[in-house]
């Protein structure tokens, strides 16, 4: 069997052996500050149990020694560990036991009454009994390194606590679940296989036996599949972030009328008189449970007036910071040289042409519409009417959520940036491998590709990971997460 044959994915990391605060006993508040009905304190690690035998008393069978069985419920007092008549607060306290729990170590959770004062008590004599205090994401961190979750599945989990719509939170659920875990394994797999025979080919290219190679593989099973999770992260991070969506366009067009049927609130002044809008004017709000940042800006034209030269020049800024740009027309009047222009220095962003005012015309035809116009998504509608309102956003989703990928698609999708770049350049070393064996290049060469797209894939999954790219996720969780 060949080196390559051997090698497992596994999720075993090295640095688990080395770091010797590993071993601690680590303790975090687990719910946000400030009062509420209950405030969860969460110990892990080898002394987790100990520390609770010391200073919880149950209140059946009290005068009995304090058995722990996991995954049960216990009501009893925090007492303070040497006057043990002194009670800290009556709580429920749930232990799991390893390899039964979250991170896979002994884990208590001691549902306390969530007053600041109350939950500093029971930490503070925690603390004093060999624990330290917990970093941030550190509880997540030891689930990942002793196995529990991948690297996609942690990232999912920070993803998840993170998610302010519904559409973010399905993202992240659907990565906890390990379907993107899955995915890549499968890909690894096929990679694994590949190199495997590409080393087979290099051991016997002397002889004149059978050829190995099956590049029709080499696509289906791990280009195409690696194509289709690059595709889907734009959707992703959208789905995951949200959008921000600029209004742009001639004054007197509609932009601000848009704007307030979208968000279905007087927002920004409508008036009849072109060059209403001087400053932009932001504001979000959902459609179909993905969160948009709208902006409204001033109308673009030609200006002598200071004040309105500032608007615009802000315009220009928002528009090329906008992940989408509605460019709004006005349908009843010839396009012009404005017209023009503003579409020129759009042109390499993602937009869609809005012709407003339908009602001011009898048939849907827009006038001399430049043949570079024709190939852009379009709607037409009026502000005036709530109905084109829905065709708006119908048009604004279909051209965010790439074709197949919606949230309730079984689809997989990368929302995070990490990963798309490892899922990028794993792409892109199977196209060096594919066009150096289209070329009779060295079978060496390919190997080496693919060896890199392994490398990659196992950088997304966390496998042998450095540890500054490990600090640089955990870092943004939350303590006691
Ligand atoms: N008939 C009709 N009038 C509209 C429609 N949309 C906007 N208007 C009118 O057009 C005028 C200008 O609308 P605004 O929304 O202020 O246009 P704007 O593009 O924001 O203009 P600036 O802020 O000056 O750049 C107002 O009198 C609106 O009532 C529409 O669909 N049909
Ligand atoms: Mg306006």
């Amino acid at each position: 069997m060949s080196n390559l044959q051997k090698t497992e994915t596994s999720f075993h990391c090295q640095y688990r052996d080395f770091d010797p605060s590993f071993n601690d006993t680590i303790v975090a508040i687990a719910t946000p500050p400030g009062k509420g009905g209950i405030g969860i304190i969460r110990i892990s690690g080898k002394n987790a149990l100990v520390i609770v035998q010391n200073i919880f008393i149950p209140v059946k069978n009290k005068h009995k020694k304090f058995k722990i069985e996991s995954h049960r419920i216990y009501y009893g007092k925090i007492v303070d560990p040497i006057k043990k008549k002194i009670t800290i607060d009556e709580v429920l306290l749930l232990p799991m036991i390893a390899p039964r729990s979250y991170t896979k170590e002994d884990v208590v959770e001691i549902h306390a009454h969530s007053g600041y004062a109350v939950l500093e008590k029971i930490l503070n004599i925690i603390l004093q009994q060999h624990a330290r205090i917990a970093e941030p994401g550190e509880f997540t961190k030891r689930a990942f390194l002793n196995g529990r979750l991948d690297l996609t599945q942690a990232e999912a989990v920070i993803d998840l606590i993170n998610a302010e719509t519904e559409s973010a939170r399905k993202i992240a659920s659907c990565q906890l679940e390990g379907r993107l875990k899955d995915k890549l394994r499968h890909i690894q797999d096929n990679i694994l296989k590949s190199l495997a025979e590409i080393e087979a080919q290099i051991e016997f290219s002397d002889d004149q036996g059978e050829d190995y190679i099956e590049k029709k593989f080499w696509i289906e099973y791990i280009y195409e599949p690696l194509k289709n999770l690059e595709k889907s992260a734009y959707t992703g991070q959208i789905l995951k972030d949200g959008i921000r969506i600029a209004l742009a366009g001639k004054p007197n067009v509609g932009k601000s009328s848009i704007m307030n049927r979208l968000l279905c609130q007087e927002r920004s002044i409508v008036t009849p008189f072109p060059g209403t809008t001087r400053d932009h004017i932001e504001e979000s709000f959902n459609i179909q449970g993905i969160k948009v940042r709208l902006i409204d800006t001033a109308g673009i034209r030609d200006s002598r007036n200071p004040v309105e030269i500032i608007g615009i020049q802000k315009t220009r800024e928002k528009i090329q910071n906008a992940d989408l740009i509605l460019m709004v027309y006005d349908i009843s009047r010839k396009p012009g040289p404005e017209d023009f222009a503003i579409f020129k220095s759009i042109r390499e962003k993602k937009k869609i042409l809005v012709f407003n005012k339908k009602d001011l015309i009898e048939n849907e035809q827009v006038e001399e519409m430049p043949e570079e116009w024709r190939k852009e998504e379009k709607v037409i509608i009026s502000a005036l009417k709530d109905k084109s309102m829905d065709a708006l956003r119908a048009q604004i989703i279909r051209s965010v959520i790439t074709e197949g990928f919606n949230d309730e698609s079984k689809e997989i999708i990368v929302s995070n940036v990490r990963q798309k770049q490892n899922i990028e350049n794993a792409s892109k070393a199977i196209e060096n491998a594919m066009r150096c064996y289209d070329s009779n290049g060295p079978m060496e060469i390919v190997a080496f590709e693919f060896q890199e797209a392994k490398k990659e894939i196992d950088q997304a999954l966390g496998v042998d990971i450095s540890e500054d790219i490990l600090d640089r996720v955990f870092k943004n969780f939350c303590i006691g997460k």
